[in-house]
C-alpha cells in the first residue's frame, strides 16, 4: 500500500490529539501544524510525541499558523500530504463575539489559504482535504432534527466564520474536482476537552467541589440543549469520510439532545451528590440537598449576545454511507469526564481531608 500520510492542523487541540492517535495506530505519518505559545501546548499529544532525534519517528510537528498563508504552502509542499485534516480554529463560540476579525480570519480565511495551497502546489488530485464544519451552522435552527439538507442560519462570529469554510470547501470540490469534504460535527467532549467549554468547565466544578476546594460553579443558559457525543468516536467518523471514494459532507451527531442543566445532574449525581433547583432565570440556584449549600448559580455574563438554543443531529447519512454511530452514550460521557476530573485531583493531593 502506498504510503498514508496525514497533515493535521489543529493537532494540539482535543480532537487533533484523538484523530493523531487514531491515524498513527492505522500506520499514518503524521504531520501536525502547531503554534507557537510561550508556554508548552503538546499536553494532549505528549503520549504519543517521541523524540525527534530518533529514527522512524511517526509523528512531527511543524510550526504554523492559518492566518500565515506562505507558512501553510511550506508546510503541505515539505509534507506532501495524502489527507489533509483542518482542525485548527479560534473554536470557542462566546470568545467569537469578543474576537470577530480574528476568528473569521483564523477559521473562514484560513481554510481558504489552505485550499489554496493545495491548489497553488497542483495537488489537486493528490490530497484529500477535511473540513470541520460545525452544527453552530443551524444556530437559529429551522428543522428538528438537523440533517445535511437542513437550511443554516448562524449566530455568531465563530459560525458565520465557519459557514465561510464551509462553502469554500464546497466551492473548492466543484471547481478544481479536490476531493474536499465538510464533516458537520455536533458538540463532542471528552476528559481532554478545552476547560472553558460548559461540558469540561461542569466537571472540573463537581471534581473541585466535592472535594472541598471549590465553593460554587457559575454557569450562564441552564436551558440550552445540545447533541453531545465522545471525540473518540467522532474523529473515526472524520477519517471514515475522508475514506469514501467521493468527497461529500455529512452529519455527525448521536440523535439525542440534553439540556446544560441536565449535564450538571447528572456530573454532580456521578460524584455522589443530588441536585435541587430553585428559582428561575437568573436566581436559578442549584442546591446540594446533602448539605444545603448552593453550589451552581448563574451568572449572565456567561449568556451570549445571540444563542443556539437547541441543536439535534439527524446521523443518518453517516449511518448509512459511512457505517458510523456513535458509540459512547451520554451517561458514559458525563461519568468518564467527571471519573476523569476527580482523579487528577486526586492525583494532585487536592482536596479536604477524608
Ligand atoms: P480545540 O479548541 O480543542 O482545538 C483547536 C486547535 O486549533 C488547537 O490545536 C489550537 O492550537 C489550534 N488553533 C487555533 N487557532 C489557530 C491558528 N490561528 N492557527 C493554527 N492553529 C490554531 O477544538 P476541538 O478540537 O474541539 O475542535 C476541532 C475543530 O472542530 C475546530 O475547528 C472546531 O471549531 C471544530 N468543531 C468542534 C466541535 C466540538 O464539539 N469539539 C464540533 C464541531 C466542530 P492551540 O492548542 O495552540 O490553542
Ligand atoms: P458550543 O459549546 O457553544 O455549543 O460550541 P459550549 O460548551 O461553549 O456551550 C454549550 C452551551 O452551554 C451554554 N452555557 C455555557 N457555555 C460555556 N462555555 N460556559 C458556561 O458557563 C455556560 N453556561 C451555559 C452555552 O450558552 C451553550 O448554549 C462547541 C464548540 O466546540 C464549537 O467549536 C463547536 O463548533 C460546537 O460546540 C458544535
Amino acid at each position: 500500500m502506498a504510503e498514508r500520510i496525514a497533515l493535521i492542523t489543529g493537532i494540539t487541540g482535543q480532537d487533533g490529539a484523538y484523530l493523531a492517535q487514531l491515524l498513527l495506530e492505522k500506520g499514518y505519518t503524521v504531520h501536525g501544524l502547531r503554534r507557537r505559545s510561550s508556554s508548552f501546548n503538546t499536553a494532549r499529544i505528549d503520549h504519543v510525541l517521541r523524540d525527534p532525534h530518533e529514527t522512524g519517528v511517526a509523528l512531527t510537528l511543524h510550526y504554523g499558523d492559518l492566518t500565515d498563508s506562505t507558512n501553510l504552502i511550506r508546510v503541505v509542499q515539505e509534507t506532501q500530504p495524502t489527507e489533509i485534516y483542518n482542525l485548527a480554529a479560534q473554536s470557542h463560540v462566546a470568545v467569537s463575539f469578543e474576537t470577530p476579525e480574528y476568528t473569521a480570519n483564523a477559521d473562514g480565511l484560513g481554510t481558504l489559504r489552505l485550499l489554496e495551497a493545495i491548489r497553488i502546489l497542483g495537488m489537486e488530485k493528490r490530497v484529500r482535504f477535511y473540513q470541520a464544519s460545525t452544527s453552530e451552522l443551524y444556530g437559529l435552527v429551522q428543522e428538528v432534527p438537523q440533517r445535511e439538507t437542513t437550511p443554516f442560519y448562524p449566530r455568531s462570529p465563530y459560525a458565520v466564520a465557519k459557514l465561510y469554510a464551509y462553502w469554500i470547501t464546497v466551492n473548492y470540490r466543484e471547481a478544481y474536482g479536490i476531493h474536499a469534504s465538510n464533516g458537520i460535527l455536533f458538540n463532542h467532549e471528552s476528559p481532554i476537552r478545552g476547560e472553558t467549554f460548559v461540558t469540561r468547565k461542569i466537571t472540573r466544578a463537581v471534581a473541585a467541589i466535592t472535594s472541598g476546594v471549590q465553593e460554587k460553579l457559575f454557569l450562564g443558559n441552564l436551558d440550552a440543549k445540545r447533541d453531545w457525543g465522545h471525540a473518540r468516536d467522532y474523529v473515526e467518523g472524520m477519517w471514515r469520510i475522508l475514506q469514501q471514494p467521493a468527497p461529500d459532507d455529512y452529519v455527525l451527531a448521536t440523535g439525542e439532545t440534553h439540556t446544560v442543566r441536565e449535564f450538571t445532574e447528572k456530573a454532580f449525581a456521578r460524584a455522589g451528590r443530588t441536585i435541587a433547583w430553585e428559582g428561575s432565570g437568573v436566581d436559578e440556584k442549584g442546591i446540594d440537598t446533602a448539605t444545603g449549600r448552593v453550589v451552581v448559580e448563574v451568572d449572565p455574563r456567561y449568556f451570549r449576545p445571540t444563542e443556539v438554543h437547541q441543536l439535534l443531529g439527524d446521523p443518518t447519512k453517516a449511518r448509512d454511507r459511512l457505517g458510523w454511530r456513535h458509540q459512547v452514550s451520554f451517561q458514559q460521557l458525563v461519568d468518564e469526564m467527571v471519573d476523569s476530573d476527580l482523579a487528577a485531583l486526586r492525583k494532585h493531593n487536592v482536596g479536604a481531608p477524608t
